[in-house]
């Protein structure tokens, strides 16, 4: 009987486990995220394609080690996301998930390109 129990409360303590605590992250702070870094350097971004999953929210690290003012401004134009990048700091872009497409990103004047394919 005690065995049982025992059994029974370990039951409990997994479940509580699965369900409430376990958190299957690949970001911190956002399950079921991707994570992915970006140069911007020497007139390309690095990588310039990046493949995700749809339907799965995304972060997107920029890092810009290009100087010229032009290399800051980031701009993802069927998003509706401009931004500003700082200088060797990293820069969060976090993207919602979204639905199967290509969606383009560039600088200022699209000296630096380059796309996100969500499939
Ligand atoms: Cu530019």
């Amino acid at each position: 009987m005690l065995t049982v129990n025992l059994l029974g409360l370990g039951l409990i303590a997994v479940i509580v486990w699965w369900f409430w605590l376990y958190k299957p992250t690949l970001v911190k702070g956002i399950p079921d995220a991707s994570e992915v870094t970006v140069i911007v350097e020497n007139g390309v971004y690095q990588p310039a394609h990046i493949s995700i999953k749809e339907n799965y929210p995304v972060r997107i690290n920029f890092i810009r080690k290009d100087e010229s003012p032009c290399a800051a401004m980031l701009l993802f134009p069927d998003l509706d996301i401009s931004a500003e990048l700082p200088l060797n700091k990293p820069f969060v872009i976090t993207l919602p998930a979204m639905k199967k497409g290509q969606y383009p990103f560039h600088c200022q004047m699209k000296m630096y390109t380059g796309s996100l394919l969500v499939e």
